[in-house]
Formats: C-alpha cells, sequence, structure tokens
C-alpha cells in the first residue's frame, strides 16, 4: 500500500501544479553487481538455505503491508510461483490485517488464494522472510524479528534508497515501476517459468489496479506484463473481479458523501467522520475525481483508532504526494505515488469532538493550498455543495 509509507520530505511550493513530485526522473534500481535480479535472488536464498538448520532450510515466508491490495497480492502470487517453480523452495504467503475494499475481497476469493493468517503462523518454521510491495520501515508493515529479511520487491519511494544503506540482501525497489506485479512478472520471465492461470489472473489485476490499465505511472515492463498476464489469465474471473459485488455499506456512504461534500473551486472534499470500512474514503476519492470540474479530491474517514485519508489528483493537476504533504502538515504518516496518496492520522481519542478537530483542520489546510495557488473557490470558505 502506497498510502503508509513514510518518506523524505519536499520543500513546498506556491502552486501545486509546479510541485516536483519525489518519484519523478529519478529510477532507481537495483542493480545486483550486474547479476540478472533473478539470479542474483536465487543466490541469496541459496546462501540462506545453506546456513539454517534442517527444519527450516528451503521454507520461506511471503509477507507483504497491512491491508493488502490487488498489486501486493499479485506479486505475492507471483513470487509463491517463483520460489516453488523456479527455486525448488516451499513457501507460505501470510497477510496481517483485514482486506475491506471489494475487489480485493473478489480478488481472493475469486482466484481462491492460499493465504495464511500472520498472527497465525509459526514465523520460527522459516529460514527467511521476503517482502512484497513494501519495505521493512514502512509503518503498517509487519516482519518478525527473526528470520530475518531476505528480499524486498518493492516499487515504493523510500529513505533507504535515497541513501543507497540497506541490509536487506536482495532488495529490488524500482519507483519506475507503476506495479510490483510487473516486477514479479519479470523475475518469472527470466527464469523461465511458466505463468498458471492463477497466479497470471492475480499478477493482470495487480497491474491493472496500480497503472489503472497502464494510464498511470506505466513502464515498458509494465506493459510488457500486462499484456502477457491477461494472455495467461482467466478473462471471467478478471472480468469478476472487476465488477464485484458491493456492500450496503457501500451505498450508505455514497449517501452520506453526496450530503458532506463540498466543493471549492478544483477541489472536492468529502470529510466523513466516521466510516463503517476504512476502503470506504479511497472509492468516494476515486468516485468524486471523475466529476467534471474535479482537479483533485480529498476525502477522509475515522475508521477505529485512526484517521484515514485519500487524495486523488487528475492528471494535468500534477502529483499527489506533495499536495497530501501539506494537507496533513506534519500529523500522520502519508504515502503515494503518481496521482494518489494516502494518510493516516492515529488517534488516541478516537471520540466525535477528536475526529471534528482534525477535520477542521484538515479542511483549513486544503484550502490553505488553494489560496496559495490562486486558485478560485478559496474565498468562499464553506465551498458549494454537489447538490446544488
Ligand atoms: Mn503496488
Amino acid at each position: 500500500m502506497t498510502e503508509t509509507s513514510n518518506g523524505p520530505m519536499t520543500a513546498p511550493a506556491d502552486r501545486p501544479k509546479d510541485l516536483p513530485s519525489p518519484d519523478d526522473g529519478a529510477v532507481e534500481t537495483a542493480r545486483f553487481q550486474g547479476t540478472a535480479p533473478v539470479e542474483h535472488l536465487r543466490g541469496v536464498l541459496a546462501a540462506c538455505c545453506e546456513a539454517s538448520v534442517p527444519g527450516v532450510r528451503g521454507r520461506f515466508l511471503i509477507l507483504t503491508h497491512m491491508g493488502p491490495d490487488p498489486d501486493a497480492l499479485g506479486a505475492c502470487e507471483g513470487l509463491r510461483l517463483l520460489l516453488e517453480q523456479g527455486f525448488g523452495h516451499e513457501c507460505v504467503v501470510a497477510t496481517h490485517g483485514k482486506v475491506h475494499r471489494a475487489e480485493n475481497v473478489a480478488l481472493l476469493e475469486t482466484l481462491e488464494l492460499d493465504l495464511a493468517e500472520y498472527d497465525a503462523t509459526d514465523v520460527s518454521a522459516f529460514c527467511g522472510v521476503l517482502l512484497v510491495d513494501t519495505q521493512p520501515s514502512f509503518r503498517h508493515t509487519v516482519v518478525p524479528a527473526a528470520p530475518s529479511v531476505l528480499a524486498v520487491f518493492d516499487h515504493h519511494r523510500s529513505p533507504q534508497t535515497d541513501d543507497g544503506a540497506s541490509e536487506v540482501p536482495h532488495e529490488d525497489v524500482r519507483i519506475d515501476l507503476g506495479a510490483t506485479s510487473s516486477m514479479l512478472f519479470e523475475y518469472l520471465r527470466d527464469a523461465g517459468v511458466a505463468l498458471d492461470l492463477r497466479t497470471a489472473s492475480a499478477l493482470f489485476c495487480g497491474i491493472r489496479y496500480d497503472t489503472a490499465d497502464l494510464s498511470r505511472n506505466a513502464s515498458p515492463l509494465d506493459e510488457e506484463a500486462y499484456i502477457e498476464t491477461f494472455k495467461r489469465g482467466d478473462r471471467s474471473k478478471i472480468a469478476a473481479i472487476d465488477n464485484p459485488p458491493l456492500s450496503r455499506s457501500y451505498y450508505r456512504h455514497v449517501a452520506q458523501a453526496l450530503t458532506t461534500a463540498r466543493q471549492h473551486g478544483p477541489l472536492i472534499i468529502a470529510l466523513l467522520g466516521r466510516v463503517e470500512n476504512p476502503e470506504h474514503v479511497a472509492e468516494m476519492a476515486d468516485f468524486f475525481l471523475r466529476m467534471k470540474g474535479c482537479s483533485w479530491v480529498v476525502a477522509g474517514g475515522a475508521f477505529e483508532d485512526s484517521y484515514v485519508l485519500s487524495l486523488r489528483t487528475d492528471y494535468a493537476f500534477g502529483k499527489a504526494y506533495p499536495l497530501i504533504e501539506r494537507v496533513l502538515a506534519d500529523e500522520g504518516s502519508f504515502g503515494g505515488h503518481g496521482h494518489i496518496a494516502g494518510g493516516r492520522i492515529p488517534m488516541e481519542d478516537p471520540g466525535q469532538s477528536a475526529i471534528g478537530s482534525i477535520e477542521r483542520r484538515l479542511l483549513k489546510n486544503a484550502l490553505a493550498v488553494i489560496s496559495a495557488s490562486g486558485e478560485e473557490g478559496a474565498e468562499a470558505p464553506d465551498g458549494r455543495r454537489l447538490d446544488e
């Protein structure tokens, strides 16, 4: 999940449209001293096997961030196939945290993914941990103290990649990639492992989700992976995952969001108070971004002991990451890439008054971005209702 990582700060500029995004331009790819990534990984895992005792030798644990999205799940499935079919190891994929979003639940159920509960997993039964679509230092990522993390596959920027220092023997972080699933496609391709229906479908859904069908952040590898995994995937299942049944609470949140949201010039802001499902915050952000005249959306809602924030920008407007940094103004944690960003503010007292004061601060910060950029809409502090 991009929406939970911390990252180095970029200096705010006056106009959000002109802000450089931290993922602009820079391409950081682990090179492994000229060795192909898949061969480097093979060597790291083989060395781990050699150094470990017979009971755990050759058994690896694959983990990702909490509340995994399709790219995280797709990459887990790709890595599972690589370890089992490419390297002849055993592995378990374990997830942490409930999956809420309808598309993600549909992916799990339709493809019948074999996932273990992290909390019910005996980590001492493995000789090493591999992490996908996140990094050990990111929030909302749980890694055991032992065994150690041997490999990281990710496309999110991180403080670690900036200084080049890492204790992970195989760290493949490519911020020029649209999806971690594309990276795992490359490993499987280079290892000569044939994609089965389930893995191809899972990888495809991951690439589709993170690149919006190659419309954003898509590199040539993402394009190749998208096409090849679609060819080999189960098309009726892929279609079913894309149009999942929606819960009644989804429609309740649509109604609530429509009455709560306000338009301030190019911004729609929908701060929903308490929500029944944290994924509805991101869903409402996507929903409002489609409105004509809307260039960016800030949606938020309180779930359990956190206030969850989602920010979206349209393609012409600019990157989401520097905007969420300014909307949060040093509260909580945040992350993002391209036109998507998310944040989370921990709440010690999740009562109505605490939620209200967080929402007032977020609104004030978002309006300050608009007035700094000279956009119309800042002079009407209450904004415009969407049903007017
Ligand atoms: Mn991803």
